[in-house]
């Protein structure tokens, strides 16, 4: 398999992939994209990318591609058989893929107001008001979700696709210092300290490409 993703500090859909992919337990090949560059433009119509909806990350196996975050989970969940990123629960499993799909759709104006770069601290940034709202309606489903299939996960007791889906929001919220009801901030804190989640963030720490309009 060949996972195409982009720069660490900033690609918050590559966070997503990547996870997935290590989620997965299947060995894979990581294939770096610079989607800053000035070869993108013409590099994003071509191959896997073309056919990617022209974004990473865009997982390449078996000649298929397969692109966005919930389709390369659904490939690898059934690749690694069916066990390591949803619970097996019904009413859980409904609960954790229904709040990721609503990850994969939306939240655009926390994604903009908030754009992710997990290797910084911008404490006193002022959210925007409709950014608060998507902050209120994720606050309530991280506390739904704990409260009723009793956490420490979204999906319970295992970390799997809802939080591979929030993970990039972790990381946000973590970095504009975001206020969170208690539940949801102790959720936050886990989830940025799970060990594939830090991994992704050490990897950040040694890229060297640096975007003026990320680093405030
Ligand atoms: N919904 C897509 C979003 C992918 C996306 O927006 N990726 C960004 C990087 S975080 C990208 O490739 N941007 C380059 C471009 O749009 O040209 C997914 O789930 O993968």
């Amino acid at each position: 398999m060949k996972l195409y993703i982009a720069n660490r500090r900033y690609s918050s859909w590559s966070l997503r992939g990547w996870l997935a992919a290590k989620q997965s337990g299947l060995p894979f090949e990581e294939v770096m994209v610079d989607i800053y560059a000035d070869g993108w433009a013409a590099q994003k119509t071509e191959g896997v990318f073309g056919e990617g909806n022209s974004r990473v990350p865009i997982l390449e196996d078996d000649g298929a591609v397969v692109w966005n975050a919930l389709a390369i989970i659904d490939w690898l969940d059934r690749k690694s058989g069916g066990t390591k990123f949803w619970p097996t629960e019904p009413k859980a499993r409904a609960f954790a893929t229904s709040i990721a799909a609503e990850m994969q759709a939306g939240f655009l104006p926390l994604r903009q107001n908030c754009p992710m770069n997990c290797m910084r601290h911008y404490p006193g940034w002022t959210v925007a008001p409709d950014a608060e709202a998507d902050v209120a309606r994720i606050d309530w489903l991280w506390r739904t979700a704990i409260e009723r299939f009793g956490g420490p996960w979204l999906g319970g007791a295992e970390w799997g696709g809802a939080d591979i889906l929030f993970s990039a929001v972790v990381s946000r919220l973590t970095t504009y210092d975001v206020k969170l009801s208690p539940l949801s901030d102790a959720y936050r804190a886990r989830a940025i300290a799970h060990p594939l989640v830090a991994e992704w963030i050490a990897a950040a720490a040694d890229e060297t490409r640096l975007l003026p309009h990320y680093e405030f």
